[in-house]
């Protein structure tokens, strides 16, 4: 454990609150918190945590930051960020493994994040030298009309423990070329590797002087968390997390007339047409619903199988389910590791008692397994269930796939839409007539629909997020930069009288 800590600065005691530079850590007054690693139950280290008074002093370093960084040049912001890409690439092995061992993730999946956090750097230092307002065409003469992004203030990025790094990088990187300052609250249950991320960028924080553009606070919802989102001193808040968690903080936000990027629970369902490819179907519904145990937000939850080759798809699935390794996740031929803690066990085990007394009915898997003692692993779990049963209608954060017959793709669409949330989607089908339909605006409501690719593991070029329950917010790729900004509608009068718009005259 020691050759995965101390490579990033993980001591057996750390602070939870700092703005940036190694000196910018605090004390920590806020009570002691230790981190279990959910591969054993053993403690890995712990954390003081922040209280209100540490708090308050992040945010005095973060506003006084924020008036120096924003006047920046966004390129030289973005060469920062450059330089952070490139901390990461250099310790990608090692802040993987601490994701491994903090959150349970195989290792290719824990170095694939961090991988995710260089890919949005590279995509950030891009972004630097656009960030693009556009330019209209006056209706008055000598007049010019452009638009233009100037930075919005402190953000506030809000994290779950299942990406505990990849999150902060969505944000932070976009954020930082923007010219906004961050404050970081990671989940409870992941706080060293945030406290790993700050130590890996804090030299170059320290060489450039830039204490305050990059804040971290790790502390309790009441010290911390709810502090946040009512506090007007940071106008955007980010948060990864529950439906219920975002419906708290979209609240709380609104009510202050603040902005939130909301990414919250997800009901992903892949739907598998008669034409498809069914090896790649199968693959695709294997990692999107056994990866990560089934604890991403994009993981697939559900499962549309048309009805003439349902009962010979479900086998196939139930064989490959079988030869899935669960345990150590540190282990080279593991593709399932634990989930996150006992709590985690319960609700799955009390989702699938739900779903047995709702007429569900589990075929495969449900039950606990001895992967390394004291750990937290599960056999993945597959359910012939019906979509409106009310445990299917929810996100259980766990590898349970509930399968669905359908007949008709219409019929298919119709309940794969059918639910409270709208992150993840796809189809599998050799048609371009099926694969247009749903992708048309009669087809999936979700913020990501594919065809023969599964419904996790999106690439950071796109918009990511999702519609209704998921909270509407959009971050990494495309324009979700425009969030982190705001826009200025400017007018310029070039000449020598002062035309009114809408042919207004209005002269003494
Ligand atoms: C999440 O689970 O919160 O698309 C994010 C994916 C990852 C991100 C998941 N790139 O599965």
């Amino acid at each position: 454990m020691q050759m995965v800590l101390q490579p990033l600065g993980i001591r057996p005691v750390n602070s939870g609150a700092g703005c940036g530079p190694t000196d910018g850590w605090l004390t920590g007054s806020g009570p002691e918190r230790v981190s279990f690693s959910p591969i054993d139950g053993q403690p890995i280290a712990a954390v003081r945590q922040a209280d209100g008074d540490d708090y308050e002093a992040v945010m005095a370093r973060a506003r006084e930051a924020f008036h120096r960084w924003r006047r920046v040049p966004a390129p030289r912001r973005g060469q920062i960020v450059r330089a952070m890409g490139d901390a990461l690439r250099s310790h990608k092995a090692e802040l993987g493994a601490l994701v491994t061992l903090e959150a349970g993730k195989i290792v290719a999946e824990g170095e694939g994040e961090v991988q995710e956090m260089i890919d949005m750097a590279d995509f950030a230092v891009g972004l630097s030298r656009q960030l693009y307002g556009k330019t209209m065409q006056s209706e008055r003469p000598d007049h010019r009309m452009y638009e233009q992004w100037h930075p919005l203030g402190a953000v506030g990025v809000v994290t779950a423990f299942n990406f505990p790094v990849a999150v902060w990088a969505w944000n932070a990187f976009l954020a930082a070329v923007c010219g906004d300052v961050v404050v970081w609250k990671p989940s409870s249950k992941t706080p060293l590797t945030a406290i790993a991320v700050h130590h890996l960028i804090a030299p170059i924080l320290e060489r450039h002087d830039l204490a305050g553009v990059f804040n971290l606070v790790i502390g309790q919802g009441s010290a911390v968390g709810e502090r946040m989102i009512s506090d007007p001193r940071l106008p955007l808040i980010s948060a990864t997390g529950s439906c219920r968690m975002g419906r708290q903080v979209g609240m709380a936000v609104a009510k202050r007339y603040g902005r939130s990027i909301l990414e919250l629970g997800g009901n992903n369902a892949v739907i598998v047409c008669a034409d498809a490819n069914q090896d790649l179907a199968l693959r695709a519904t294997l990692f999107g619903a056994v990866g990560t145990a089934g604890q991403r937000c994009t993981s697939t939850r559900r499962l549309f199988v048309q009805r003439s080759i349902h009962d010979a798809f479900v086998a196939k699935l139930v064989k490959a389910y079988d030869q899935v390794t669960i345990g150590d996740p540190r282990a080279a031929a593991t593709l399932m590791g634990p989930l996150i803690d006992g709590n985690a066990v319960d609700e799955m085990q009390s989702a699938l008692a739900a779903a047995r007394s709702q007429g569900g009915e589990v075929i495969y898997g449900g039950n606990r397994v001895d992967g390394v003692p004291g750990g937290f692993y599960v056999q993945p779990t597959l359910v012939a269930a019906a979509n409106d049963l009310p445990i299917v209608q929810a996100e259980t954060f766990a590898p349970i796939l509930y399968l669905i017959p359908f007949d008709d793709l219409e019929e298919a669409i119709a309940q794969h839409n059918d639910v409270p949330q709208g992150l993840s989607s796809a189809i599998f089908t050799e048609s371009l007539a099926n694969a247009e339909r749903f992708l048309s605006s009669a087809g999936s409501d979700c913020g990501i629909a594919n065809v023969n690719i599964g419904t996790s593991g999106a690439e950071i070029g796109g918009a990511f997020g999702g519609e209704k329950e998921t909270g509407g917010g959009r971050e990494a790729g495309s324009d979700a930069w425009k969030a982190y900004m705001r826009r200025q509608t400017n007018t310029i009068n070039y000449g020598r009288s002062l035309p009114l718009a809408q042919g207004i005259h209005f002269d003494i």
